[in-house]
C-alpha cells in the first residue's frame, strides 16, 4: 500500500478525536461516540482507498455509519481495495468521565488480511518487541511472567502487567500478585493498554485479560507494526455471543483456536493510527489552546517498514470543515468569535 496513506490515515483519527473531545466529562457516552463516528466518517470520504469496514460500529441494522461492510474512501480502483478496522472512540466510559487513555483508532491492511472477528469477547495477551516469541496464551500466568522478565532482563518484581479491572479477572490478578509482578489496572480501553507494551516509556511490559474481540484485531495491527506479539482466543460469554460466532460460520473448534498475530492480521503491509482524546500513557489528550485552536497528539505506524511517527498538530477549529460541521450538529461545540 502507498506509504503516504499513513499520513492520510492520521487525519481520520485526528478528526474523530477533535469531534468527540468536547464531550469530556459530560457523562454522555452516546453523544461522544456519535461525534467521533461523524468526524471519522467524513474524513474517510477524502481518502484515496476503496476500503471495506470489517471491524466497525456494528452490523448495518444497529449502526448507520461505519457499519461492518460499509465501503469508505473515494477510490474506485481495485488495487486500492483494503480492509479497515475502526474504533472512533475506544473508551466511551473514559471520555464520559474524563478518565485517561480514550483514543480514536484506525487500522488498515490489504483486502482479506484482517480477521473478521465476531462481536464477542476475546482472551488476549500482548507484549512488546523484546518479549516477542516469549509468551504463550496457553501457558500459566507465572510461566508467562517469568518469560517476560527473562526476555526484558528484569526481575519479575519489576515487570508491570496491565489488566482490565473486571470481576472476570479476579483469579488472574491474584495469580499475578502471587507471582510477584506489578499490576496496573485500567477501567476501559484495552487497545491503548496493548499498544503501551510496545513503548518502553509507558513502563508497561505485558497486557492480558478478556476484552472485546474487535478491539483485539485493532490492537494486533499496532503490535504487528511495533514488532511486538499478541495472541487471542475467542471467548464468547453469553448464548448470544455463541450465536454470533456460529452466524460467522465458526465451529466450536474455531472458537477455541489460538489466534496468532498472523491470524489476527496476515500482512506486514498494514497501517495503524491513533489520536489521544483524553490524556493517556502514550498520547496526550486533545488540548484546547484558546483562540479557536486545538492541539492533537497521534501515533501512526506502518508495518511494511516499521516506521513509527508521533504527530503533534495544531488545528484551527474555525477553519476546519469537519469541525465546523460538528459545531452545527453537536450542541457542545462553540466557536469563539
Ligand atoms: C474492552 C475494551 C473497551 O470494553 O474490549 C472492554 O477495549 C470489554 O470489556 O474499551 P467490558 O464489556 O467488561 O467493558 C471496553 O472497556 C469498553 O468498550
Amino acid at each position: 500500500m502507498d506509504r503516504s496513506l499513513s499520513l492520510e490515515l492520521v487525519r481520520v483519527t485526528e478528526a474523530a478525536a477533535l469531534a468527540s473531545a468536547s464531550y469530556m466529562g459530560r457523562g454522555d457516552k452516546e453523544g461522544a461516540d456519535q461525534a467521533a463516528v461523524d468526524g471519522m466518517r467524513s474524513t474517510f470520504a477524502g481518502l484515496s482507498i476503496k476500503g471495506t469496514v470489517v471491524i466497525g460500529e456494528g452490523e448495518l441494522d444497529e449502526a448507520p455509519m461505519l457499519y461492518i461492510g460499509e465501503i469508505v474512501g473515494c477510490s474506485e480502483e481495485e488495487e486500492m481495495e483494503v480492509d479497515i478496522a475502526v474504533d472512533p472512540l475506544e473508551g466511551t466510559n473514559l471520555i464520559a468521565k474524563g478518565l485517561p487513555n480514550a483514543i480514536a483508532v484506525v487500522a488498515m491492511a490489504p483486502k482479506g488480511c484482517l480477521l473478521h472477528a465476531p462481536d464477542t469477547y476475546m482472551e488476549k495477551i500482548a507484549v512488546g518487541p523484546k518479549a516477542k516469541g516469549a509468551v504463550s496464551i496457553k501457558a500459566s500466568i507465572r510461566e508467562n511472567l517469568e518469560a517476560v522478565a527473562k526476555a526484558l532482563d528484569k526481575n519479575i518484581e519489576d515487570v508491570t502487567v496491565m489488566i482490565q479491572d473486571r470481576e472476570r479477572h479476579e483469579n488472574m490478578i491474584k495469580e499475578v500478585r502471587e507471582a510477584g509482578a506489578r499490576i496496573k489496572l485500567f477501567t476501559d480501553g484495552d487497545v491503548a493498554a496493548a499498544m503501551a507494551t510496545g513503548f518502553e516509556e509507558t513502563g508497561v511490559d505485558i497486557m492480558m485479560g478478556i476484552g472485546g474481540a474487535p478491539e483485539g484485531v485493532i490492537a494486533a495491527v499496532a503490535l504487528k507494526c511495533l514488532g511486538g506479539d499478541m495472541q487471542g482466543i475467542l471467548h464468547p460469554m453469553s448464548e448470544e455471543e455463541v450465536q454470533r460466532c456460529s452466524e460467522l460460520g465458526l465451529t466450536e473448534e474455531d472458537v477455541k483456536k489460538v489466534l496468532t498475530l498472523e491470524d489476527l492480521v496476515s500482512s506486514d503491509d498494514c497501517f495503524f493510527a491513533a489520536t489521544g482524546i483524553t490524556q493517556g500513557d502514550l498520547l496526550k489528550g486533545v488540548l484546547y489552546l484558546g483562540n479557536n485552536r486545538a492541539q492533537t497528539h497521534s501515533v501512526v505506524m506502518r508495518g511494511a517498514t516499521g516506521t513509527i511517527r508521533f504527530i503533534e498538530a495544531i488545528h484551527r477549529l474555525d477553519k476546519n470543515d469537519t469541525i465546523i460541521q460538528m459545531m452545527k450538529k453537536h450542541a457542545n461545540f462553540t466557536k469563539k468569535s
